[in-house]
């Protein structure tokens, strides 16, 4: 049995989903991030950076949603989540996960927690043109070895990046602009697991 700590909508969401795609047995606790429970002194016990996700797995709390995700992966391998150990797609997949945490993960916090850097019309440019620098690279990617990101293979890895893709779904230019990520995209949104989620955690905009 795992408890998941979450928000709606927030980087706790790859984890959901992995959860939900592997059939595991899980609790779900809301962690109201506009009342600031992020930073009740109960929950910085679990999770010292004060964000979510947390993940307690085994009376163990664990935080960084992609590493959450590969740890379910590992934990659950009969769910798909990755290709076998010692697969070539395997190292594939690993580098896919921390491309798209070194990558995006970093420019998205600056983008919805401006507060974090000294904010300027500037900086807001430059980390929407990241952003959008890291879409054309998955564009040329996915036109071309796609449709998923280790090709005919659906893995975690694309839910992770659909996620991602969401936090775009407000920005003067959002993800589903490039058409081979708005393709992936509609393949991770037919998924049970996608659906799943919007209904427990009551999303509904993509
Ligand atoms: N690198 C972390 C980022 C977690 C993160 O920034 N979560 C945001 C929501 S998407 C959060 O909890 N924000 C609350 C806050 O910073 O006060 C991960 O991937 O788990």
């Amino acid at each position: 049995m795992y408890t998941l700590y979450y928000a709606p909508g927030a980087a706790s969401m790859v984890v959901h989903l992995a959860l939900l795609e592997a059939g595991a047995p899980y609790d779900l606790r809301l962690v109201d991030l506009d009342a600031g429970a992020q930073r009740d002194p109960a929950y910085l016990a679990l999770n010292p950076h004060g964000v979510v996700p947390t993940l307690v797995v085994d009376g163990r709390p664990l935080g960084e949603s992609s590493a959450l995700l590969m740890l379910l992966a590992e934990r659950h391998p009969e769910a798909g989540l990755a290709p076998a150990p010692g697969t070539p797609g395997r190292g594939a997949w690993y580098a896919w996960i921390a491309y798209l945490a070194s990558t995006l993960m970093p420019p998205f916090r600056l983008w919805f927690y401006p507060q974090d850097l000294h904010d300027t019309p500037d900086v807001r440019a430059a980390v929407q043109r990241r952003i959008e620098g890291v879409w054309d690279h998955l564009q040329a990617h996915l036109a071309t070895q796609g449709p998923h990101l280790l090709g005919e293979q659906f893995s975690g890895a694309d839910l992770l990046l659909t996620m991602l893709m969401r936090w775009s779904r407000n920005m003067p230019r959002p993800a589903t602009q490039w058409p081979a990520l708005a393709q992936l995209a509609d393949r991770v949104r037919a998924r049970p697991s996608w659906r799943r989620l919007y209904e427990i955690e009551g999303l509904r905009e993509w």
